[in-house]
């Protein structure tokens, strides 16, 4: 991350008066007391965001080198009564949704009242099919209300929901379905991007084959492609059609602690991990994070960009929002279609005041230019947030003046798909802004940089570590479905007794944070979370190659890009058609978001005299970040790594 001293003021017109943290004084205060007293401060949140069925025996209770986390145990509640039923006497009429189509002439809005009498239809469709509490359903859907939907009808029944977003591939379909158990699969026929029509339903009739467990298959009828579909699959619309389904299904009532729903991610080591978020933290630390990061008031439009596929489209395009009863808006397109300046168009058309999105898809507007935002009247926006990697200096001036016109805050929230929400972030009103940086942390989150040789807490600002937390919040995630074994090794057992995120951080003179990025072998390519281990299975499984690294490097719009490093076996010859067939292989093992940018063959790969792949040199030649390639003296060939930087330097030159 680059260095910046560069501070915008926190005092921004509009939030000093009316925010709902008035200021860094009060800030501190209410973190504090987050802290030292979580019982009474969470119990407070709990009462005044969610409605209760029944109170909790105790609000925390864990014990980390066990993975053993518990809020609100022994408390009774379900999500969708929370998102829909206690807001229909009061805002029924209110928008819960603005949908825009991929096609600028395709929108439509849901009140509250109708997405609840949707969602009760879904749930009662889904029981009709079996379904009961505790079961799973994989939802593999684009961006239309019924995914949305879809996920509150499992949320009433208490059946977990696991959605897989629509960019990954059969393979990945199949092992997520797998993995979890699935009973059921939701699906579309196809989904359209930028005007163009992608088959999802395909991936499913390849997935199915290998996935004996599920019994029915529920098709959206989305691009009228005419499937025929097979025994035990339906149309949507012919079952939620069916004059049978009651109109109203009891909301099962959940424990606090019970599964909401699996989503799959990426981790350094084996197969993406199945994280499990709960009924009761999940949602408590949903609303709030919701409520307060983004100052969100009543009468506003908020729009996150995230795909709901992705841990941000969960917590604050649908749980968080419907909680709180806003309106949000969920967008079907991508930022560039039908030109650059989609995202400004739409933001004009629902006069959105809130508006959420990743660095790469402020990088990707950027580079078209400036005027793509100023022909828009952007002067309902009070409020920009950014999250998914680290954002540049450069491109969060770009954000700040152009979209925000030098009025809105930027709020750079880290989180995790296993934190469930924000966890650092700068807060409207309260904090100065820095470039580049997290600013503090959310109330009850309290982080540490361990330094990785002494596994003590960094001694001073500006020292480089492991971000790891303290403290439980109730936004965590409690294990990994199937596997707790694999909960505890990846965050309980790096360092002894506190929550450990695998990404590199420091803080600095003004305790502010600043996330430098992965420590481990995940990459983070448009803020999409890639395991690299994941990348090279599925290059090693063509029947050419014999070994294959894979690494990240620093890409001008994706922040990341994928660099793979590929021998093969002896006697192949080094063709473009095979880099083209590896390039389809990864696509169809994992799915196009973790496409190769970069095939660089390798006669050999520089390894440690045991035999270990040196990642970090590979990584510098990747970069183009060849002159300090640091000690190589582990390296049992040293001129294997002479002629892969020979073959790096002729291949970009
Ligand atoms: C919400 C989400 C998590 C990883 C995380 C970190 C990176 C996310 C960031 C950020 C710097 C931010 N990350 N937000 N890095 N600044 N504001 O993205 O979840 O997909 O699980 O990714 O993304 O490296 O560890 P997930």
């Amino acid at each position: 991350m680059t260095e910046t001293t560069e501070v915008y003021s926190a005092h921004l017109p509009g939030f000093q008066e009316t925010a709902f943290i008035k200021g860094h004084e009060e800030y501190q205060a209410l973190h504090k007391r987050s802290l030292e007293d979580p019982d009474a401060f969470w119990a407070e949140q709990a009462e005044k965001y969610l409605s209760w069925q029944q109170k909790w025996e105790h609000v925390l209770e864990y014990d980390f080198p066990q993975g053993k986390i518990s809020w609100f145990g022994g408390a009774k509640l379900n999500a969708t009564y929370n998102c829909l039923d206690r807001h229909i006497d009061t805002i029924g009429e209110k928008t819960a949704y603005f949908w825009e189509g991929d096609d600028p002439n395709q929108s439509l809005s849901l009140t509250y009242k109708e997405l609840y009498q949707k969602v009760n239809k879904a749930a009662a469709a889904l029981k009709a099919k079996g379904l009961k509490k505790g079961d799973r359903v994989v939802i593999y859907m684009p961006m239309v209300p019924e995914l949305a939907i879809a996920m509150l009808a499992c949320a009433r029944l208490g059946v977990i929901h696991s959605i897989v977003f629509g960019g990954f591939s059969a393979e990945s379909l199949a092992n997520r379905i797998n993995d979890c158990g699935a009973k059921m699969v939701i699906t579309a026929d196809g989904s359209f991007r930028s005007g163009k029509t992608i088959p999802l339903k395909n991936a499913v009739d390849a997935a199915l084959p290998n996935c004996p467990e599920v019994e029915n298959v529920l098709v959206l009828d989305r691009c009228g492609l005419g499937l025929t579909l097979g025994e035990n699959e339906s149309w949507w619309h012919e079952v939620m059609a069916d004059p049978d389904l009651p109109d109203y299904v009891e909301p099962e009532p959940m424990d606090a602690e019970d599964p909401l729903f699996i989503l799959y991610t990426s981790g350094s080591t084996g197969k993406p991990k199945g994280v499990v978020h709960t009924h009761g933290g999940y949602l408590l630390y949903a609303a709030m994070t919701t409520r307060i990061t983004f100052d969100l008031k009543d009468d506003e439009v908020f729009w996150c960009t995230a795909d709901i596929g992705w841990i941000t489209g969960h917590t604050y395009l649908v749980y968080g929002p419907l909680i709180n009863g806003l309106t949000g808006l969920i967008f079907e397109g991508v930022p560039s279609y039908p030109g650059f300046d989609r995202f400004w168009q739409v933001v004009e058309k629902y006069q959105v005041s809130k508006f959420y999105t990743a660095p790469t898809v402020i990088r990707s507007v950027a580079k078209e230019g400036a005027a793509m935002v100023d022909k828009y009247d952007l002067s309902s926006l009070r409020l920009l947030g950014t999250v998914g990697e680290p954002i540049n200096p450069e491109a969060w001036r770009w954000y700040y003046e152009h979209v925000g016109k030098s009025r809105c805050p930027i709020v750079d929230t880290w989180w995790q798909t296993e934190t469930g929400g924000h966890m650092m972030t700068p807060l409207p009103g309260v904090h100065e802004l820095k470039p580049g940086s997290c600013a503090q942390p959310f109330f009850g989150v309290d982080p540490v940089i361990i330094d990785p040789d002494t596994g003590e807490p960094a001694r001073y600002p500006n020292q480089e570590g492991v971000l790891c937390i303290r403290k439980p919040w109730p936004g965590m995630a409690r294990t990994v479905f199937g596997d707790h074994k694999r909960f505890i090794e990846t965050y309980f057992s790096q360092v002894p007794g506190m929550y450990f995120t695998g990404d590199g951080a420091k803080y600095d003179e003004d305790g502010y944070f600043w996330i430098i990025g992965r420590i481990d072998d995940v990459i983070n390519v448009s803020g999409h979370r890639l395991g690299t281990a994941e990348i090279e299975s599925a290059l090693v499984a063509h029947r050419d190659v014999a070994e294959a690294a894979v690494v990240g490097f620093p890409h001008p719009v994706k922040g990341q890009g994928i660099y793979a490093f590929v021998t093969l076996n002896t006697g192949v010859g080094k063709t473009d058609e095979i880099k083209k067939e590896l390039v389809k292989m990864v696509r169809s093992e994992i799915g196009p978001v973790a496409t190769p940018d970069v095939i660089q063959w390798a006669d050999a790969l520089p390894k440690t005299r045991s035999g270990k792949i040196l990642r970090r040199m590979l990584q510098k030649i990747a970069a183009g970040d060849i002159k300090e390639m640091g000690d190589t003296t582990t390296i049992a060939d040293p001129s294997v790594l002479e002629q892969l930087i020979k073959e790096r330097v002729a291949s970009t030159a």
